[in-house]
């Protein structure tokens, strides 16, 4: 089960973490173009020595009332550090976008992996990712990102999500990617209650059975709040827990803010699953 991304190979049947890198206007509200670059392009270099396997580059901030970004803005962001990450370091760069145009210049400039929170939805979103070439991470959503938390609902919230992410599928194939190269993805959080998560969470093997390496995604996430009262920046042992049931489950890719720790939960995991 490997894959390959920009030219490194990597074993999906084993779990890999990805840390998260933030290259929004919230996450630098001073400081100036250079000094952001610069700090991205530090963290990013420890987060490598730390013992991520990819970096996910994200310019767009998907919270609910956050200010939208331009595409401009969002590859005047995301590109330069893109560049300098893939020029660098040994990781692969993941960029978190659903912009088309973002998707065709970050692989340009070196980036592996395709992580797009709506699923390749946007209009040019399925040819852009398919030029690319590269693997892509499709996402669950239910709505859109500024309003998927007022009132989510499902009937039965494993099956809804794993048939969209079936449909999501079929027509990124149709679209000509290789379905050797979809990474499949929950979407804890993005229009689901603490309920939905945890089924999502307690049933993530009926997921993986679609057949499709696991990304996933809880680090510090507000559904971590709920379980445990804690504020975002508590919340460190919550994502280590949540990081280390997904490893058991089967989770190939972990996206984590913390990935020092993560990386050492995750090889308690693997140890155990590699011991029967
Ligand atoms: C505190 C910190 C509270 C962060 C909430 C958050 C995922 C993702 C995001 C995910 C994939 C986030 C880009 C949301 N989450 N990509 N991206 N999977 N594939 N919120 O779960 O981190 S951003």
């Amino acid at each position: 089960m490997e894959m390959k991304f920009a030219g490194r190979v990597l074993d999906m049947s084993r779990c890999h973490v990805m840390g998260v890198l933030n290259v929004t206007p919230d996450s630098f509200s001073d400081g100036g173009w250079f000094n952001q670059y610069s700090a991205a392009l530090f963290k990013a270099r420890q987060m490598v020595a730390d013992g991520a396997a990819f970096i996910d580059v994200g310019g767009e901030s998907t919270r609910p009332g956050a200010t939208r970004v331009s595409v401009q803005e969002e590859l005047d962001r995301v590109c330069p550090v893109v560049e300098a990450i893939s020029r660098e370091l040994d990781v692969i760069v993941s960029v978190d976008t659903s912009t088309p145009k973002v998707m065709s210049q970050a692989v340009e400039l070196g980036a592996g992996l395709v992580n797009d929170v709506r699923a390749l939805q946007r209009e040019g979103a399925l040819v852009a990712a398919a030029n690319a070439g590269v693997p892509v991470c499709i996402m669950h959503i239910q709505g859109e990102p500024e309003t998927m938390q007022d009132q989510p609902k499902y009937q039965n919230v494993l099956r809804e999500v794993g048939e969209f992410l079936t449909q999501r599928v079929r027509a990124a194939v149709r679209a000509g990617i290789e379905a050797q190269n979809i990474i499949l993805d929950p979407g804890f959080g993005f229009g689901k209650s603490l309920e939905h998560n945890l089924l999502l969470l307690a049933s993530l093997e009926r997921l993986q059975a679609l057949g499709h390496p696991l990304l996933v995604g809880m680090s510090r996430k507000s559904m971590l709040g709920d379980i445990t009262g804690r504020e975002v920046d508590e919340r460190l042992p919550a994502s280590l827990a949540a990081a280390t049931i997904s490893a058991m489950k089967g989770a190939s890719i972990i996206r984590a803010h913390d990935v020092r720790e993560t990386v050492d939960a995750v090889k308690v995991a693997t140890a155990v699953k590699e011991a029967v």
